[in-house]
């Protein structure tokens, strides 16, 4: 490893990043169903239809999977709770199971010295709230305002970091506009209702984690870096809007009380009646900013409608999911982030890594390829850094091998290794250089 934890500031937090569908096995405790479940049964949607009814089993491997974060030395695990898993219908009648084990995952961490940083919502939508609409239906704030104030109630006086929702463009246009997520719409109208109502979520839960008195809330938004294909005003446009839609339409709508207009000129007509007056919820004080970031895209106009572009194959050395490695991106959006919309907030790393086709040979997992991805990404935090930017922790996505949605198990991004027969998991070289690296 090229750097070691005393190249960081005092007080820098290092962690690993899973969800709870991607690993818990969300067939065990009595958890509901979810839109996930549903996509994934519908034929084409996942490779070989399958889904997260067993995943990593981490819901009974929940102590071994924690040691293996505190071998390592990491600072912090971020986390996500399940909503079906607290609540099977979505709303009210809880389940006890559900509510016992993330007050076993928060006890297990604070035991070992770990932070428990929470995410309430990485993307399993229960079905009955499906049924209802779900992200297109304005009520789906309240309800998911309702969940946070159950859940929060039982584990977050222990809970360390607190954000609602990962990752709300993939919530709202991976899932509404391009169909590749659940509930696999394609359709302009669901998509700007989902784009807003998100965001209102996220302001309610946050209000209803004030409530109840806890800090260190955040949100936890993705990037992509967007770079015209060709040298041309039509391409430079092309990657402004894919820049409004991915990049900047969360930020804006969280930190500064508007929408980038070349976002607005798609979606405006189909925004719900009043929507600028939801900025007042949408915008509720935050105490850090979270970015997630792994790749660049190129970024070609394209005749047809609005949005008018479309995605080009690059140049750059690509990770298993064929997606370009480009660190300086990540270097861009620490900048922006703090220059445009952080005004002096902490900003975190909450996901970074790369997946790669790792294999167990003679008990070893070799994985230079993610050992590299790391260092060449920290070093774009080490840089940011010393530009004045208030970097203060790194996260990896993740601790373990697990359900990578529409891509089914076979693309691997832990550091360590899980053989979906077996369920063995097997610490690659990636996770022993870390853990030598965070050495105290
Ligand atoms: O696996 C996902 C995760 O659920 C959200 N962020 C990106 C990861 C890799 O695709």
């Amino acid at each position: 490893m090229s750097f070691r934890r005393a190249d960081f500031p005092e007080g820098f937090q290092f962690g690993v990043a899973t969800s709870a569908y991607q690993i818990e096995g969300h067939g065990y405790g009595g958890a509901g169903r979810t839109h996930w479940d549903d996509f994934a049964a519908t034929p084409g949607n996942v490779i070989r239809a399958e889904n997260g009814t067993r995943a990593c089993d981490h819901y009974h491997r929940l102590d071994e999977d924690l040691d293996l974060i505190a071998a390592a030395q990491f600072d912090v695990y971020r986390f996500s709770t399940s909503w079906a898993r607290v609540l099977p219908e979505g709303r009210g009648q809880p389940n006890p199971a559900g509510l016992d084990f993330y007050d076993r995952l928060v006890d297990g961490l604070l035991a070992r010295g770990l932070k428990p940083a929470a995410t309430l919502y990485h993307w399993e939508l229960p079905s009955p709230l499906a049924d209802l609409g779900g992200w297109r239906n304005r009520d789906i704030a309240g309800w998911f305002a309702d969940f946070t104030d159950l859940l929060m109630r039982r584990i977050g006086d222990r809970i360390w970091s607190a954000a609602p929702i990962n990752e709300p463009w993939c919530v709202a246009w991976l899932s509404h506009f391009l169909g590749l997520h659940a509930p696999g719409l394609r359709d302009i109208r669901a998509t700007a209702r989902a784009m807003h109502h998100v965001l209102l979520a996220h302001g309610q839960a946050i209000q209803a984690m004030r409530a109840i008195g806890m800090t260190n809330l955040g949100a936890v938004c993705n990037f992509e870096y967007a770079a015209p294909a060709e040298d041309t005003p039509e391409a430079a446009a092309a990657a402004r809007r894919y820049d409004a839609i991915y990049n900047r339409w969360f930020l804006s709508g969280l930190r500064n009380g508007s929408y980038p207009a070349e976002a607005l000129a798609g979606l405006e007509p189909h925004l719900p009646a009043g929507w600028q007056e939801d900025f007042a919820t949408i915008g509720a004080p935050l105490d850090w900013l979270g970015i997630n970031y792994y790749t660049r895209k190129l970024v070609a106009p394209e005749a047809g409608p609005w949005p008018g572009y479309r995605e080009v194959e690059g140049p750059l050395p690509k990770t298993q999911v064929g997606w370009e490695i480009y660190p300086e991106g990540l270097y861009h959006f620490l900048t922006s982030t703090h220059s445009d919309y952080g005004r002096g907030l902490p900003i975190y790393v909450t996901e970074n890594g790369m997946a790669n086709a790792d294999r167990v040979i003679a008990g070893q997992c070799e994985d230079a390829a993610r050992l590299a991805y790391v260092e060449a990404h920290l070093a774009q935090v080490r840089r940011a850094l010393a530009d004045g930017v208030p970097v203060a922790g790194y996260y990896l996505w993740s601790l373990l091998d697990n359900y990578e949605w529409s891509l089914g198990y076979e693309k691997r991004f832990g550091l360590v290794h899980v053989d979906f027969e077996t369920l063995r998991r097997t610490p690659k070289a990636s996770y022993h250089a870390l853990a030598q690296a965070l050495a105290r």
